[in-house]
């Protein structure tokens, strides 16, 4: 398997190519392009082969470093990249040149542009301000504001144009051919909780439905942007198949479905294998049934505070759930011991090797090309 420790070498290792059927591999988008369809395909077939590690912000900055004066924590650790790649858009809407946790955009696009030609994928959320008062997405402090972006609302075009920097930033992202790059973009995320001004508590699931419907449309039919995959994606206190689908747009509107969940501080390995383990088998028969993607669209432990944690926490829980990724977030460089990933000298650097040595994982150099 890991035959490549460079980003620059590329090798083709999958020797096999289960066809899938047609039915549930084409984009929600009617209009996607060729890449795009590609992507979703070659999704659907990895998940036979294993699940793929991603990583927020991998390529951005980690501990002890920022781009460009170092790279990746990831391949310090393992001599390889994460398959899967996350961004965030926060701050995009409002002109700004760097999202929220200080990345700057045109960086951004460059890295996306860079991990797709080496083979790997890119997965954007959107941490974006509230369009009432101009505060963080954690600022929920006005009521309506759901409302107040959806059409007929006093902040819909002010948001359209948010939709408009979107719309730019992807179709921004082309290869050397000019042709735009597929990715996933999960918006909205963890809506059934209450943390962001979109939160279950904040709108009601026909005003959340309609949000996604039309940011959706507004994306792939007034803006024609035709390389997105759409995830959508609740915090893990679904309790069963109908509480998950709770805020579900619709089949039509959605590529990938899944679920962010962190390790608690307070909670044991046991506790926690045993509600990831649960969680997952809820999104493995949901994802069945609508016959879409599935992934583990955030997850980790901060600090991974126990050496082993990868081996015998994590992979027991997830190895045979199904997901096509589990993406781990970020090794901020500017916020003391909040890391998802370990580092050089961490203390689940060797296990962490251990768990990128196993076939069914997937890094970047075990789906290139
Ligand atoms: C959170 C934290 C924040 C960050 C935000 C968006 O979970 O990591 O520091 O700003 O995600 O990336």
């Amino acid at each position: 398997m890991k035959l490549t420790s460079s980003l620059l070498v590329g090798a083709f290792m999958l020797t096999s190519c289960n066809l899938i059927s047609d039915s549930g591999t084409k984009p929600a988008d009617k209009q996607a392009t060729t890449e795009t369809r590609q992507l979703i395909s070659t999704m659907f077939e990895l998940t036979s082969k294993g699940i793929m590690f991603g990583h927020q912000d991998d390529l951005a900055y980690g501990i002890g470093w920022i781009a460009p004066n170092g790279k990746s924590d990831v391949f310090r650790v393992c001599g390889d990249y994460p398959a899967v790649f996350g961004w965030d858009l926060g701050h995009l809407e409002t002109g700004a040149a760097c999202n929220l946790d200080s990345v700057p955009f045109s960086s951004m696009k460059q890295w996306a542009i860079e991990v797709n030609a080496l083979g790997g994928i890119n997965t954007f959320s959107w941490h974006l301000n509230n369009p009432v008062n101009d505060s963080s997405a954690w600022n929920f402090s006005t009521k309506g504001t759901v409302k107040s972006i959806l059409p007929g609302g006093d902040k819909h075009e002010k948001f359209t144009q948010w939709l408009d920097k979107v719309a730019n930033f992807f179709t921004d992202l082309k290869d050397t051919t000019g042709k735009p790059i597929p990715v996933i973009f999960r918006p909205f995320h963890e809506h059934s909780g209450d943390w962001f001004w979109w939160g279950k508590k904040h709108c009601s699931s026909q005003e959340y439905i309609q949000l996604w419907q039309f940011t959706f449309r507004y994306l792939t039919e007034t803006r024609q942007v035709h390389n997105l995959l759409f995830a959508f994606s609740p915090s893990d206190n679904f309790r069963n198949k109908a509480d998950f689908l709770e805020r579900y747009p619709g089949n039509e509107y959605v590529d990938l479905i899944g679920f962010d969940i962190y390790q608690m501080q307070n909670q044991t390995n046991k506790q926690f294998a045993g509600k990831l383990k649960e969680k997952l088998g809820i999104l493995h028969e949901v994802a069945k049934e609508n016959n879409k993607l599935a992934a583990i669209t955030e997850i980790g432990y901060e600090q991974i505070p126990y050496p082993t944690w990868w081996t015998e926490i994590l992979w027991p829980a997830i190895k045979d759930s199904g997901v096509s990724y589990a993406l781990f977030w970020r090794n901020a460089a500017n916020r003391p011991n909040h890391f998802y990933a370990p580092y050089p000298g961490q203390q689940s650097e060797k296990d962490f090797v251990e768990l990128y040595k196993l076939t069914e994982t997937l890094f970047r150099s075990d789906i290139a090309n």
